[in-house]
């Protein structure tokens, strides 16, 4: 009796949870056509030269570990107590030079080779130098969403960080450097580089220069808060001539639309302003994201949701539905100036 009701229960919250999951805000759907953001596939030089490191030091403890736990799994079965032991103790060696010399001397020369090895790799990676035509970028964590600045190219966004491809022969990488906003990030694209931490009142700094188009997913890998999970973003990787086109749509002041200028109005009078900036308009709060080209972006709520005029509207409305805890009010509109709040920022290219 009590096992059935202990399945009920069971049976209960594995089917909220899938319910839970079919909302996902076509998220799933759009994240299943990006490859994985596996360690396993880098193409990005700090992540793949963290790769090659990682199978070396992997493959050395490997051999060492076959080796001991080999000897070990010998010496249990051939020497283990039989029924014709006599009882006296094996000859024991001390003292003997060639074994203590050995036993001293190849941990040492193989330390000593882990040691180097990762030493010129964390040379490598940190002591890169700043081509001319690298890119420039400011990412501030915030909880919990990122916000990216180009202060060379005049560009603020927020969530998805475009970067040019970069040619191996003629690269262009981006360097970054991180600082945050309020508690401490961890700034993760496991498929460009290694993790960096992001401390309140510390600037670190990290490069990348992908070899291949795309988009790469990332996260936040230190808990912030709440809302931790879903700190993501995307990385999204484009050749030179369409992240200059990208850069330049960018770098726009946002159209002036003349059919949502009630929403508009709406927008600039309420408390809206004082978190958000669009550039051109009273709007120059810098607490949320900017949102001058809030169209340009795929996701919403660094990556809770697809941005459609649909999930706008649920967000302006109350981000509680779909980021439980995300630090922006639910704003309560009514029906009408909702609609019209919302297409004025479906207008925002
Ligand atoms: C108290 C500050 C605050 C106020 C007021 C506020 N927001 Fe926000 N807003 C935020 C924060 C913080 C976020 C980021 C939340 C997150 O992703 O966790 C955000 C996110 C957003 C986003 C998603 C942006 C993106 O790229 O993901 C939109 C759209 C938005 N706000 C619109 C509005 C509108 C419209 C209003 C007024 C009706 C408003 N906000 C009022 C703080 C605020
Ligand atoms: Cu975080």
């Amino acid at each position: 009796m009590m096992m059935k009701r202990w399945l009920l229960a069971i049976a209960a919250m594995m089917a909220s949870a899938t319910l839970a999951v079919a909302n996902d805000w076509g998220m799933g759907d759009a994240n299943s056509k990006i490859p994985p953001s596996s360690i396993f596939s880098p193409v990005s030089t700090p992540a793949s030269d963290i790769s090659t490191l990682a199978f070396f030091v992997l493959a050395i403890t490997g051999a060492i570990f076959l080796i001991v736990g080999g000897l070990i799994v010998y010496s249990i079965v051939r020497f283990r107590a039989r029924a014709d032991d006599d009882g006296r103790e094996p000859p024991q060696v001390y003292g003997s030079n060639p074994i203590e010399f050995a036993w001293t001397t190849v941990p040492i020369i193989i330390v000593f080779v882990l040691i180097l090895i990762t030493a010129r790799t964390i040379y490598t990676v940190q002591a890169a130098a700043r081509p001319p035509g690298a890119i420039a970028v400011r990412v501030i964590g915030h909880q919990w969403w990122w916000e990216f600045q180009y202060p060379e190219l005049g560009i603020v966004t927020a969530n998805e960080l475009h970067v040019p491809l970069s040619d191996p022969k003629n690269p262009t990488p981006t360097f970054l450097v991180l600082e945050s906003a309020d508690v401490a990030h961890s700034f993760w694209v496991p498929r460009l580089a290694g993790k960096t931490d992001v401390i309140p009142n510390h600037k670190n700094t990290m490069w990348i220069d992908p070899h291949q188009a795309g988009t790469f997913l990332g996260q936040c890998a230190e808990f912030c808060g709440t809302e931790h999970a879903m700190m993501l973003l995307r990385v999204i990787v484009e050749p030179r001539g369409d992240f200059q086109k990208w850069a330049a749509a960018e770098k726009q002041a946002p159209v002036q639309d003349a059919s949502v200028a009630r929403g508009r109005a709406l927008f600039e009078s309420t408390a809206c302003v004082s978190c958000h900036t669009i550039r051109g308009t009273q709007a120059t709060g810098t607490f949320g994201p900017d949102l001058t080209h809030l169209m340009s972006r795929e996701t919403l709520g660094a990556g809770v949701a697809m941005n459609t005029p649909e999930h706008l509207k649920i967000w302006v409305h109350d981000p509680e539905e779909m980021k439980p805890g995300a630090l922006m009010p639910a704003m309560n509109l009514e029906q009408k100036d909702l609609d019209g709040l919302v297409a004025y920022l479906a207008t925002l290219k």
